[in-house]
């Protein structure tokens, strides 16, 4: 028996599956059965299932798969039907959204056709998956954090995709589907534009990811340094003195002066994640639409030299 657990080496409880509550929540559409498993207990709970499909569970996934077929034949194609071929340059296989000329039209299926087409099941997917999340925190009786912030990262993604091309006036000016021409889209992008840098909603996008991964790792640290009194239950923290939750607070007050309480830290992280893919997406919509040339732009705007 371990004298001292925390989550990496706590006792994995086997048992009949919990199955969640039943009141007033839809089971029809619930799993019947769980099952447990020894590695999901050391990075979480051991416990698999029951999943809760659904409606809009169900027409993600459906819409996802077709998405991730066309781009995986389109790949098939390129390949010339070759598995080694396919294996070895599956990084660089790339379904291109049509060309400028096209502007918002349609275009032949090997010309942009297949991205449009993949394009509008891959828009079905990712929102009936936003719908799924804002249904079963409903179902549950909790907040939309959840929902809302996805909302922000789907912001991001329908500029990147659909708004930013429609203001453009042509699905050329869309992300490609492949690991490498999207990485090259996005060089180009920057490139394009006078450097991305100069962008100040970059910038701020920037700010937020690097802030967050900063936050998480002084979250996470914390929580984990305190789990020996218990931080990790979060119970009980917040009339008694000496517990973890005070420990933690009076160790970021002695080495910086200040701390976040146990609920604010949580609203720090939520911020702060969301605020990465909302400004990202403001500045992504304003380039080429409103600014042409982020450089020029900050030179007029005294901030790079003339
Ligand atoms: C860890 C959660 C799990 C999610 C994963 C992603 C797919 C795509 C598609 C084969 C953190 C699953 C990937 C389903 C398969 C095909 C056609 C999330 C975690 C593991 N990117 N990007 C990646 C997407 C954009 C950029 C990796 C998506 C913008 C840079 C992966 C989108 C720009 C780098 C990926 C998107 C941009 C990457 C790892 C959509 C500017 C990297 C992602 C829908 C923001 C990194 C080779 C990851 C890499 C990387 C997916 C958009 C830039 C393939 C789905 C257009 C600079 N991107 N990306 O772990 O290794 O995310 O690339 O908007 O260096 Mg990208
Ligand atoms: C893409 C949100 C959409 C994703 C969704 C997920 C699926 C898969 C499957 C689970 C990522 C859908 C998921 C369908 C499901 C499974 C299996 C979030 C997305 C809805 N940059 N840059 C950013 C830095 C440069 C450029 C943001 C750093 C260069 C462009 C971020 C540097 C050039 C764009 C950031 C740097 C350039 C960005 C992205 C350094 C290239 C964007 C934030 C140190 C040479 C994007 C305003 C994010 C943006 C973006 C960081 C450099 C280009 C903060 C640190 C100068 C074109 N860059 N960048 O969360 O918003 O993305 O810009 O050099 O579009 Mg940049």
């Amino acid at each position: 028996m371990a004298e001292y657990q925390n989550i990496f080496t706590q006792v994995q409880v086997r048992a009949a599956p919990e199955m969640g509550m039943v009141e007033s929540v839809e089971l029809s559409n619930r799993g019947k059965g769980a099952s447990f498993s020894n590695l999901a207990g050391w990075f979480g709970n051991a416990q698999l299932g029951p999943i809760y499909l659904g409606t809009m569970g169900v027409i993600s996934l459906a819409a996802g798969a077709v998405w991730f077929t066309m781009v995986g034949a389109w790949f098939w194609y390129q390949a010339g039907f070759n598995p080694a071929v396919f294996l070895r340059d599956l990084f660089w296989f790339s379904l291109e959204p049509p060309a400028e000329e096209y502007g918002l039209g349609f275009a032949p299926m090997a010309e942009g056709g297949m991205w449009l087409i993949s394009s509008f099941f891959l828009l079905i997917s990712v929102c009936a998956w936003w719908v799924r999340t804002w249904l079963r925190a409903q179902a549950l009786g909790m907040g939309k954090h959840v929902a809302w912030a996805f909302a922000s990262a789907i912001w991001l993604f329908l500029v990147l995709g659909l708004i930013r091309p429609i203001l453009m006036g042509s699905w050329s000016h869309a992300v490609p589907y492949g690991i490498f021409s999207h990485l090259d889209w996005t060089n180009n992008f920057s490139l394009t534009y006078g450097n991305l840098f100069y962008n100040p909603f970059h910038a701020l996008s920037i700010v937020f990811l690097y802030g967050s991964a900063l936050l998480f790792a002084m979250h996470g640290a914390t929580i984990l340094a305190v789990s020996r009194f218990g931080g990790d239950r979060e119970l009980e923290q917040i009339a008694d003195r000496g517990t973890a939750s005070e420990r933690a607070a009076l160790f970021w007050r002695w080495t910086m002066g200040f701390n976040a309480t146990m609920e604010g830290i949580h609203r720090w992280a939520w911020w702060f994640a969301v605020l990465v893919t909302l400004t990202g997406g403001i500045g992504i919509l304003l380039t080429g639409t409103v600014v042409d040339n982020w450089y020029v732009w900050a030179q007029e705007h005294g901030y790079a030299p003339l």
